[in-house]
């Protein structure tokens, strides 16, 4: 009988000693927490409020989801095109209330509905707190804003959605990430760089001065270069959460890699960041030239960062989050290239003879492991991928495709 294209790329993989079995397996384990936001261009259900602080959805592409249902069902859909159990990441503006809640008063029961979803499906929920879109951040500032009341409302805010966290954690049996990303900058040159970021901290110290059970939640900070209209000093820079990580016990540093200068690398910080602290958090995005936050390609950068969780043994110790929002292009499409190229990315990464690269560079063999690495790039990884893909019984090859259009033509285009 003639091989299937499985098995005759799992004889190529094994001839470079790499287990094609071992790297399915491992990549089954891996949870990808996929991001609500990109359904609705970060609009939420709390209200139509522009969405502000330096971030930015561009495009007109029709059937955005307008309701927790609409929402629900595509990521439903996406979902299901998706090999693997994963995660979803929330944000407080997807709170289901009847309107008149606060941000600072979000209780557990407005989330019940998606815990509901979630629990239906076997998902895991992240949360982040929304820290934009809101007349108390109209002047971009929150937790380092020089008026006490503001940051009052904002710090309150955050410790109502860890609280919400927990509860995901508690109810799903399944960690929550509560993920702190804030806008805080200036246009201009500042006047003062020091008093902002002590307000932050102070903040900060505030907001995660209640414990949780870390079986429930845990907790990471966002670092940012700049955003739009916040382009000298943004409050939160990477060196200030790196500090405000390594010195709290259980605070995680999120690396998102469309937050640095545009060929600065996030795959190289990777590896540092482990040897410091036991877990680490990511956002996978795409910057095109500044942080505009395209859907995540299969390109070269995100291999690597594929390369070092694989070779850092660390898949086990990241929360690998996605977040990007193309409003140009079908948004459930979107979700669904996005996070198959992530999985692929990993899957490339697993596909790798690690050992043999280490020891080529640790014997001064730079020929062999450059030749060795570009060999590696045009192995069969596409029908490795197919098998994952059969093998969790979701659509491969651009079948997926098809049924994206079917959703389209019979939902998302009847949508107002
Ligand atoms: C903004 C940050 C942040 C947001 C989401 C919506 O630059 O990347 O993570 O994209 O929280
Ligand atoms: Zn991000």
């Amino acid at each position: 009988m003639m091989a299937t294209r499985y098995e005759s790329a799992k004889e190529i993989y094994a001839s470079f000693g790499v287990d094609t079995e071992k790297a399915l397996e491992t990549l089954s384990d891996v949870k990808i927490s996929m991001h609500c936001w990109q359904g609705d261009d970060i609009n939420g259900f709390e209200s139509n409020e522009a969405l502000s602080g330096g971030i930015q959805a561009t495009g007109n592409y029709p059937g955005k989801a307008r309701t927790p249902e609409e929402l629900m069902s595509d990521i439903d859909f996406a979902l299901k095109l998706i090999p693997g159990t994963h995660k979803i990441n929330l944000h407080a503006i997807y709170a289901i209330t009847d309107g008149t809640v606060s941000r600072d008063k979000l209780k557990p029961e407005h989330f019940k509905k998606w815990v509901d979803f979630a629990k239906a499906r076997g998902l895991g929920i992240d949360i982040n707190p929304t820290l934009f879109s809101h007349p108390m951040a109209a002047d971009g500032l929150t937790l380092s804003h020089p008026d006490e009341k503001v940051r009052r409302f904002w710090i309150d805010h955050c410790k109502a959605m860890r609280e919400i966290g927990a509860y995901f954690g508690k109810e799903l049996g399944i960690t929550c990430l509560n993920n702190v990303w804030i806008p805080d900058g200036y246009k201009e040159v500042p006047a003062d760089r020091f008093g902002p970021r002590q307000r932050l901290k102070e903040s900060l110290d505030e907001i995660f001065s209640v414990k949780y059970d870390k079986r429930y939640l845990v907790d990471s900070v966002e670092s940012k270069v700049f955003g739009i209209g916040i382009e000298s000093y943004t409050v939160g820079s990477h060196e200030f959460y790196m500090n405000y990580a390594a010195k709290n016990e259980g605070i995680m540093c999120l690396l998102d890699n469309g937050h640095f200068h545009p060929t600065e690398v996030c795959s190289d910080k990777i590896p540092s960041l482990l040897l410091f602290s036991e877990n680490l958090a990511l956002h996978v995005t795409r910057g095109v030239r500044w942080d505009s936050d395209h859907v995540v390609a299969f390109e070269d950068e995100l291999k690597e960062m594929a390369k070092e969780l694989v070779r850092c043994n660390a898949l086990k110790r990241t929360f690998i989050g996605l977040d990007f929002f193309d409003a140009s292009i079908n948004r459930v499409a979107a979700w669904v290239i996005g996070t198959r190229n992530l999985q692929k990315a990993l899957l490339f990464a697993l596909l790798t003879p690690f050992e043999e690269l280490k020891k080529c560079q640790d014997e001064g063999d730079f020929t062999k492991m450059f030749a060795l690495s570009e060999e590696l790039k045009t192995l069969p990884l596409f029908d490795v991928w197919e098998e994952f893909c059969s093998r969790n019984n979701v659509p491969s090859k651009n079948e997926w495709f098809d049924k994206v259009l079917d959703y389209e033509k019979n939902v998302l285009s009847v949508r107002g």
